[in-house]
């Protein structure tokens, strides 16, 4: 087969020679293709005028990152085959293991001259045996929510499972606090560093710092954007955008509208942070496919009871209530503004109609009781697959670049049903 694709890429790049002097670069879509691909320029005397980048990234004599140590290639891009993950993960299933991820993107990489034998020397690692004391450092951002202390009694639980030593650090919502807990933890020289970021931004230097010491960084729950690439391994959590194209989709298929402009009033996150940010892209995203839907108050409740009460509580004393539908970008927001609706004589549920995301059981039992109208659901149940991956790593084996959690949607009709099923 290699042989087959070698010869056919020599013959269709010999094949092509007049049109090559417009050539810079050759793209080909295996290394075997690329080989066939030198030998033609080489032949043709063209192989220093024109740069081939290749793909699959093998190691051994004369494969693809082999070419590209001889300069035969500028660059290949690994693709990983899946097939150790596919059996690991198969055997974990039928082990009735836990942790085992819904999906998992394996990591690809670009390979060249430069980090050549950095890839071959992360490949052959020497690394800690599975059944060793793995000491993880995890910060997480504070208490702020129902989905937030049950995500902590899962990370907790689960260390203990899979027997891992865990230094916890609550940062009660400050960034500053989860990066002196970063500084913290690459001074006890922990095997992993796992954060849950409040915010998506400002984390450059501290994670800079971490991989100067060699320490792996994980981000867990939420996500970061950093200037500089690869500073963190892995995220594992949902996929927020989603979650918000889900809610307005619910409101789209489930609120016809009765009248011009139905009037939704949104209560958001905390700013910055990606729950936040993207929960909002994704609803946006379908609302502008919605004519008759309109977002015309739009307030950040940072994921609490309190704040949510509070935002409706306002709303209600500067307008008249006008509002048809409230978005929540979690339940414990969607929860307070309900008793705010309550106490001021509007029927939740059937007044307005409320929309949340986390399906926690406290938002199940809302929807039983017909206050609430639907629940998109975000697993904070991330301590299982989290540890899983990190004793994976630890034991040589390559994190996935994302590693998503399974989620639903849920609604009134259901909850009486599956509210006893409910795991948090
Ligand atoms: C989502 C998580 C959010 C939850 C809130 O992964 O970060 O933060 O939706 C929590 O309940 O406070």
């Amino acid at each position: 087969m290699e042989k087959e694709l070698k010869d056919t890429a020599y013959d269709a790049m010999a094949a092509m020679q007049e049109r090559l002097k417009d050539v810079d670069v050759v793209f080909a879509n295996s290394d075997y293709v690329a080989q066939g691909a030198y030998e033609a320029l080489r032949d043709m005397g063209l192989e220093q005028s024109i740069q081939i980048v290749g793909t699959d990234g093998f190691t051994g004599e004369d494969e693809g990152v082999d070419m590209v140590m001889q300069g035969k290639m500028a660059a290949t891009i690994s693709c990983p085959t899946g097939g150790r993950e596919a059996i690991q993960y198969a055997t974990n299933i039928l082990e009735q293991e836990s942790g085992v991820p819904k999906q998992v993107i394996l990591r690809s990489r670009t390979i060249t001259k430069e980090n050549a034998d950095w890839y071959l020397a992360e490949l052959k690692k020497e690394t800690k045996d599975a059944g060793d004391v793995i000491t993880m450092g995890y910060s997480q951002v504070g208490q702020e929510s129902k989905w937030r202390l049950a995500n902590t009694r899962s990370i907790q639980e689960a260390a203990r499972e899979f027997n891992i030593r865990l230094l916890f650090d609550d940062a009660n919502q400050s960034q500053e606090k989860q990066i002196a807990a970063i500084r913290r933890f690459i001074q006890e020289r922990v095997d992993v560093i796992v954060v849950s970021p409040v915010v998506e931004t400002g984390w450059d230097e501290a994670l800079k710092e971490a991989k100067e010491a060699g320490i792996p960084v994980v981000m867990s729950d939420r996500k970061v954007v950093t200037e500089e690439k690869d500073l963190t391994t892995t995220y594992i959590g949902a996929d927020f955008l989603e979650e918000g194209r889900r809610a307005m989709r619910w409101i789209r298929d489930n609120i016809s509208p009765y009248k011009e402009e139905m009037k939704i009033l949104e209560l958001k996150g905390n700013k910055g942070a990606s729950p936040t940010e993207e929960r909002g892209r994704g609803f946006a995203e379908i609302l502008k496919e919605c004519p008759n839907y309109q977002i015309v108050y739009s307030e950040y409740g940072n994921f609490t009871y309190e704040e949510g009460k509070e935002i409706i509580e306002t709303y209600l004393h500067n307008h008249v209530w006008d509002v048809d539908i409230i978005y929540a970008h979690n339940d414990d927001m969607a929860l307070g503004a309900i008793e705010a609706l309550e106490q001021s004589g509007i029927t939740p549920g059937k007044d307005v109609k409320i929309i949340s995301v986390d399906a926690t059981r406290e938002a199940f039992q809302a929807m039983v009781e017909g206050k609430l109208n639907c629940a998109v659901e975000c697993n904070p149940l991330l301590g299982a697959p989290l540890m899983k991956a990190v004793r994976d790593m630890v034991s040589g084996k390559e994190m996935p670049v994302r590693i998503i959690t399974e989620e639903k949607v849920y609604d009134e009709s259901m909850a009486e049903d599956l509210i006893n099923l409910r795991a948090y």
